[in-house]
């Protein structure tokens, strides 16, 4: 089997990796905590990581909570399209915000956040989803020079994917190694999303492709 050679100037994107979304957290991920050994290692292959954090302030528009007679997983229409409505999570400040103990990357190099303003979510790493407001992400790549972009984390079928997919309209080329990631499967979202990312031109591949 062929593997896929690391440059030093490729960067892994390690998303959401938070104890909400691991066992035991108010929007846990399946299996979640599974990917964390193996994200260790795959970052150990990278000269750049950084991360994403969500981030979300506690009346946050995504909650709920904020919406009388709405339960998670329901949707409503806000100005900028359609929002999947959540369990509360990622409270800014909270234990379930904190990225995983079990990360073991000290050569990580940023921490994007995202998420914090109220009325807007943001799945995405690059852009909130009113598919302006920029976090800064593309312009820190970009002003450091850095190549390919690889994604691992949770969920595989949003935030992984949204960011993947911002990745490949910044005109990176893009990784999500799908076995670093672990998906929410809500409603269809998993094949909808792996059908998005091959749309826009994501790679798919499994970690082997990487480690041999
Ligand atoms: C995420 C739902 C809400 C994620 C974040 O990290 O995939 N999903 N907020
Ligand atoms: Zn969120």
């Amino acid at each position: 089997m062929t593997t896929i050679a690391i440059s030093p100037r490729d960067v892994l994107v390690v998303v959401d990796v938070q104890y909400d979304f691991l066992p035991g957290g108010n929007l846990a991920v399946a299996g979640g905590d599974e990917i964390v050994p193996l994200v260790n290692t795959l970052a150990s292959r990278f000269t750049n990581v950084v991360f994403t954090q969500d981030w979300h302030p506690a009346n946050h528009v995504s909650f709920a909570s904020q919406h009388a007679g709405k339960a998670p997983f329901e949707t409503i229409e806000l100005p900028y399209g359609t929002q999947v409505l959540w369990p509360d999570h990622c409270v800014q400040g909270t234990h379930g915000a904190e990225l995983s103990h079990d990360l073991d990357i000290p050569h990580g190099q940023l921490i994007i956040r995202k998420g914090y303003n109220r009325t807007v979510d943001s799945y995405s790493g690059f852009q909130e989803a009113d598919r302006k407001t920029r976090t800064g992400l593309a312009g820190y790549l970009k002003e450091r020079g850095l190549g390919s972009v690889y994604v691992v984390g949770l969920a595989t079928d949003f935030c992984v994917a949204w960011t993947a997919i911002d990745a490949r309209a910044e005109g990176f080329a893009t990784v999500v190694i799908e076995d670093g990631t672990r998906p929410i499967d809500a409603n269809g979202s998993l094949e909808r999303a792996w059908a998005d990312m091959a749309a826009a031109g994501v790679t798919r591949l499994m970690s082997r492709q990487i480690l041999g």
